[in-house]
């Protein structure tokens, strides 16, 4: 059985969208952010970060968003990535480390200083570094990407689930998306799997 620990609003929703997407049987464990669970001491022997998401599959248990969607695509959905070795392989990396490591990094730099770190660290002037660098970042996925196909064409991938995703976030957090991300975003966003997921982290929200 594969379990995945999570909480509604926060990355663990890039794995409950992969997971309806795949198909999978699969069960929600919600680690309740409310009550701080996710900093017990029995989560935290768990996972030391205190984060989700994190994954159990049989004997293997990983954490971060994006290795494992690239675990469970490789293990259970290969049609969900590019055939390895390839040029679309090659792009599918590129897009999975520049969402990470280009895109979320900023955003998550705002939603840090905005409410996410204790208010005591918090530096109002990140604010408009972030903003910056996040504008700069975007414009070069603006470049590439197209309006109304997915990252690599006629197929989705785990990429189009973290670009999506941080997109999503994007919006959330009042950045402007330039017009053909927003259309792509809005593409994307039309995936049944990611109305099943979000009914889902909402369902265990209600009935934990
Ligand atoms: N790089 C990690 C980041 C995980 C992360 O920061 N998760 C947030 C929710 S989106 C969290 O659990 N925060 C709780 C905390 O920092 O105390 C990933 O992609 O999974």
């Amino acid at each position: 059985m594969i379990t995945l620990y999570g909480y509604p609003r926060t990355r663990s929703l890039r794995v409950s969208w992969l997971l309806e997407e795949l198909g999978l049987e699969w069960e929600y464990q919600l680690v309740d952010f409310n009550s701080g669970e996710h900093r017990s001491p029995g989560f935290l022997a768990m996972n030391p970060s205190g984060k989700v998401p994190c994954l159990k599959d049989d004997k293997t248990f990983m954490t971060e968003s994006a290795a494992i969607c690239l675990y469970l695509a490789e293990k259970y959905g290969q049609h969900w990535l590019p055939k390895p070795g390839t040029p679309e392989s090659a792009a599918h990396h590129e897009w999975v480390s520049f969402t990470i490591t280009e895109l979320e990094q900023p955003l998550w730099t705002l939603g840090k200083h905005r409410f996410a770190l204790p208010e005591k660290i918090r530096l109002p002037e990140m604010l408009s570094v972030a903003a910056w660098e996040f504008k700069k970042a975007i414009q070069v996925a603006e470049a590439r990407v197209h309006q109304d196909a997915y990252l690599l064409g006629n197929f989705p991938t785990v990429a189009d689930i973290l670009l999506t995703h941080t997109l999503n976030w994007a919006v959330k957090f009042d950045q402007k998306v330039p017009e053909k991300l927003e259309k792509y975003r809005q593409f994307v966003n039309r995936r049944p799997a990611l109305a099943r997921a979000l009914a889902l982290e909402q369902q265990a929200l209600n009935h934990p």
